[in-house]
């Protein structure tokens, strides 16, 4: 267990990201990827360009669809065939076509007795951009869902761990995540939220929705998976994920899936001193303790404690703030140190002061949060002034998120009372199938 005056040993300080990248990625769950900024960079010669595929007619598209301004509607199944691919097509073989037989799906793990997804059959067939059957899918969403009903809405973890933040379906990128971030016999993992949507490839995300709770079945007190902002039904129907579900599987796969995120469960505490949560804090959270009240079961509502726990931000200006609370009306949300946050139109942005309120309320050194992509793939945020470690530290393990961003992906290993940033790289070979290196 953590002790007072414990010595940490805390990475450098990492401020990456322009006012500008800030302000955009600001709008990434709310706003369709063709409005945000694309940067060109440099690209190594032996990773072809996506964009180099043409894009499909006019008038062949359905419907208006979230991809970034000149690239292809790769993500799109009906238009996947119209879609010429170039020469890096005769590189990769096609998907498997056939389901997986019951007699090699169905596996009886000898530690518990009970009837599991086989995991290596799973990966792999997952990899090669297989389907399982529709009975199987229901298998493994409503297994894992019952699994997960168990758990409390805040799961205590023990380090060593691998936190590691928003996925978005990049289910090439979730491989390089288990391959850097250590063996489940090593370490536990905490996966903050946010598996499914926007996707380089829609059927990425199931995958790795299915992948991630094969996992979740046989390794179920080592793997944690929070609820994101994305894990409802809401969102998943404005983004790909609906559509996907329904043009792969049928409506009972889709609701399913909703159960399942429903049962998730929304916070963690790691050596009962480090508080992880997909969005932030919130003015309905005092002590970690009335989390337990909490019913989770539902889809999230707008506002309340729920809401704020998957969608809050940290302010614009965290850690050099220019007001005081003293210019707000006393015990006001204001004063408090929480503001409307305007940019995703619900829930707050929460301040430096209220981040050190809530830890030392509750005897905590620092929160580890996703939902917002960082150039490093990481944020370490202010440092607390007793405990001189970062108040609050963003991950985010989707490496070039949208294609558009450049970013690198990270997992913060968390071991020793030590933080270790491990970064993938920010390239489409990771994330696109079509390009599998
Ligand atoms: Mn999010």
């Amino acid at each position: 267990m953590l002790e007072e005056g414990d010595q940490w040993r805390v990475p450098t300080i990492h401020f990456s990201s322009s006012p500008v990248h800030e302000r955009a990625f600001l709008h990434v769950d709310i706003r369709p990827a063709r409005r945000l900024p694309h940067r060109p960079q440099p690209r190594p010669a032996h990773i072809p360009d996506p964009r180099a595929r043409a894009r499909p007619a006019a008038g062949e598209h359905p419907r208006a669809h979230p991809r970034a301004a000149g690239q292809a509607c790769a993500c799109c199944p009906s238009l996947r065939a119209q879609i010429p691919v170039l020469s890096v097509g005769s590189q990769v073989p096609p998907p498997y076509a056939h389901r997986p037989r019951d007699d090699e799906f169905y596996v009886v793990d000898p530690t518990d007795g009970r009837t599991k997804p086989n995991p290596e059959l799973v990966k792999d067939h997952l990899f090669h951009e297989g389907r399982l059957t529709e009975a199987q899918t229901l298998f493994i969403l409503e297994s894992t869902a019952e699994v997960m009903r168990r758990e409390p809405n805040t799961v205590s973890i023990n380090s060593p761990v691998t936190v590691c933040g928003d996925i978005h379906g990049q289910f090439y990128d979730l491989m390089k995540v288990f391959e850097v971030g250590g063996k489940f016999t090593e370490t536990n993992y905490l996966f903050l939220g946010d598996y499914v949507d926007r996707g380089c490839f829609g059927i990425e995300a199931r995958t790795c929705l299915l992948y991630l709770y094969t996992l979740k079945l046989w390794y179920p007190s080592a793997l944690t998976l929070l609820r994101g902002n994305h894990e409802c039904r809401h969102l998943t129907g404005f983004f790909t994920f609906r559509r996907e579900c329904l043009h792969k599987y049928s409506p009972e796969v889709y609701e399913a899936c909703g159960r399942s995120f429903d049962a998730l469960p929304l916070t963690a505490l790691i050596d009962g001193k480090f508080f992880a949560v997909h969005g932030g804090i919130s003015p309905h959270l005092d002590r970690i303790s009335d989390l337990a009240q909490l019913d989770r079961f539902m889809e999230p509502p707008s506002s309340g404690l729920l809401c704020d726990l998957l969608w809050a931000d940290p302010a614009d200006d965290y850690g050099n703030e220019q007001h005081s609370p003293a210019q707000f009306p006393p015990n006001s949300l204001e004063a408090r140190g929480f503001f409307p946050n305007g940019v995703r139109g619900c829930s707050w942005k929460f301040t430096y002061p209220a981040v050190c309120t809530f830890l030392d309320r509750n005897g905590l050194l620092g929160v580890f949060r996703g939902h917002e992509v960082q150039d490093a793939g990481y944020l370490m945020h202010a440092k607390t002034p007793k405990k001189k470690f970062p108040s609050l530290i963003t991950v985010f393990s989707a490496p070039n998120y949208l294609d558009v961003y450049h970013n690198k992906g990270a997992v913060i290993k968390y071991k020793n009372k030590s933080l270790t940033i491990r970064c993938a790289l920010s390239c489409h070979a990771i994330s696109c199938p079509l390009t599998r290196l």
